[in-house]
């Protein structure tokens, strides 16, 4: 199958890094990384694929950006399955990331005729005043193995409508998604005439290739998605030559479930918040407020689902949870657990599965732990399935223990009341950047700006008015009088 589907985007497999399948172990590709050379090389490509495609109308711009759509929806099986086989995310997850990228792409071509600049009233007379966008300049994409494509699309959909080049670093464990989403894009190149050469690249490699393009001051955005240790690392680099970053780093998102709830409905959003993925979203839910008087309703139910659930290959029909992506993700959830363990946790679930039919992968059960308090391992991100339940008795408790961790991106609320509704969306309620009303942390919609506050990094992509960080302001004044009044009133006459 592996064959096929590289065969299928026009891949070869050379090079000297393998890359292992989460679902058995199995070497499926190798890759080239890049040196330092060839990142040099790329960049320069870039700048000069900017210059040319800054100058195509917006509108012209979108058109790309839809044939590329075209490519997404008549591949879509194809690149779903890549990024199931590469990621270990469940097929209809894998179809649902390629959804995504498909849906960014027509969101894109509209707001390529949507680049709205403003007519601001100006205080001399004769003068106007407006603020303009143009196009910043070559945009790097870093991205993780959670969302292997998705993300990267969020970006580049709008960064290439913007008039911005692109230049992708993925995550050294999803290469092959990479380079599969880069063939396609430039199917939807060869299509359109004036598509300059270099506008998207690959740069494949570990930490180096992504510092390299951190450091690069010809490349004013770099957008990155991963961890806050990685963000933390980063964001000063970027800073450090006045780059702007975009950051979508770690979540440790919240629920409460309200005495009003409806359960059915809560349940159902907590199983696919937190074991979808299997548990890697960076919007799973890892933390779960039940008001005391449903709690001996809804958690023994919750258990019993957890013991029944269907864990194994992702590509199979009826799986909901796949592999972690490696070993070293098996190691940080079973130290969390033993942590969480010492600060008085009750652990039910947890640990390896399947180990004697996939020996080289890591399949676990999702674990939900009781725990008597907000302990630091509660604090903390853990990249695995690990729900943590928390009992209140006041909404106001609840409330502000939810906002009590580093992070900041998504956050909910099952209730029926609306004042508990209200007073989680009001200034004092959810501090992250998402927050839902019956409606679990993940699974967000590409229309809304996605990111959050905190160590999540404060960086939006995807919609709303996201698209800004991909262009520079301009303020343009212009005079079409004959004087030469000043601002401020001032008098200047020599
Ligand atoms: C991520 O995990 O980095 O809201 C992105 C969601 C998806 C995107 C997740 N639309 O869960």
């Amino acid at each position: 199958m592996v064959t096929n589907l590289l065969s299928h985007f026009g891949l070869s497999s050379f090079g000297d890094h393998a890359v292992h399948s989460p679902i058995d172990g199995a070497e499926i590709g190798r890759v080239a990384h890049d040196d330092a050379k060839t990142v040099e090389t790329k960049i320069a490509n870039s700048v000069a694929a900017f210059n040319a495609w800054r100058e195509i109308p917006a509108p012209k711009r979108g058109e790309l950006v839809r044939l590329f759509g075209e490519e997404l929806r008549t591949n879509k099986d194809h690149l779903g399955r890549l990024v199931t086989l590469e990621s270990g995310k469940i097929l209809q997850e894998g179809l649902g990331e390629v959804q995504e990228m498909i849906d960014i792409c027509d969101f894109a071509v509209g707001l390529s005729r949507q680049l709205y600049g403003l007519t601001i009233a100006s205080e001399r007379p004769g003068h106007r005043m407006m603020e303009q966008w143009h196009p910043a300049g070559p945009v790097a994409i870093i991205s993780a193995f959670n969302f292997p494509v998705a993300v990267w699309a969020w970006n580049a959909a709008l960064a290439l409508v913007c008039g911005d080049s692109v230049i992708w670093k993925p995550s050294e464990k999803t290469p092959l998604s990479a380079l599969a989403t880069q063939a396609l894009f430039e199917r939807a190149a060869r299509k359109f005439a004036s598509a300059p050469a270099g506008l998207s690249q690959v740069v494949l490699g570990l930490r180096q290739a992504g510092e390299a393009l951190a450091k690069d001051h010809r490349i004013p955005v770099v957008s990155a998605t991963g961890s806050t240790r990685m963000g933390r690392e980063l964001a000063p680099v970027v800073a450090a030559r006045f780059g702007k970053s975009i950051l979508e780093l770690g979540g440790n998102n919240g629920m409460i479930v309200c005495p009003s709830a409806k359960l059915d409905l809560a349940q159902r959003a907590i199983l696919f918040a937190a074991v979808g993925t299997a548990g890697q979203r960076c919007t799973t839910l890892r933390r779960l407020f039940v008001h005391e008087s449903i709690y001996d309703r809804l958690v023994p139910a919750l258990k019993k689902t957890y013991s029944n659930l269907p864990i194994g290959n992702p590509l199979e029909k009826g799986t909901l949870v796949g592999p972690l992506i490696d070993k070293a993700a098996f190691d940080n959830m079973e130290r969390a657990l033993v942590a969480a363990r010492d600060e008085g946790g009750r652990v039910t679930g947890g640990g390896r599965v399947l180990a004697e039919k996939f020996q080289n992968a890591w399949y676990v059960r999702p674990a939900i732990v009781e725990m008597p308090d907000q302990t630091p391992v509660v604090c903390r991100e853990t990249f695995a399935p690990i729900l943590y339940l928390m009992r209140y008795s006041r909404f106001e408790d609840a409330l502000a223990r939810h906002n009590a961790v580093p992070q900041g991106l998504s956050s909910c609320i099952f209730t029926q009341d609306m004042q508990e509704a209200e007073r989680f969306l009001a200034a004092a309620g959810s501090d992250c950047g998402i927050a839902n009303v019956n409606i679990g942390p993940s699974g967000a919609e590409i229309g809304g700006a996605f990111g959050g506050e905190k160590e999540t990094g404060g960086g939006r992509e995807s919609g709303s008015d996201a698209w800004k960080a991909y262009m520079r302001r301009q303020t343009a004044t212009i005079n079409y009088s004959d004087a030469l009044p000043l601002a401020q009133g001032i008098e200047f006459t020599a």
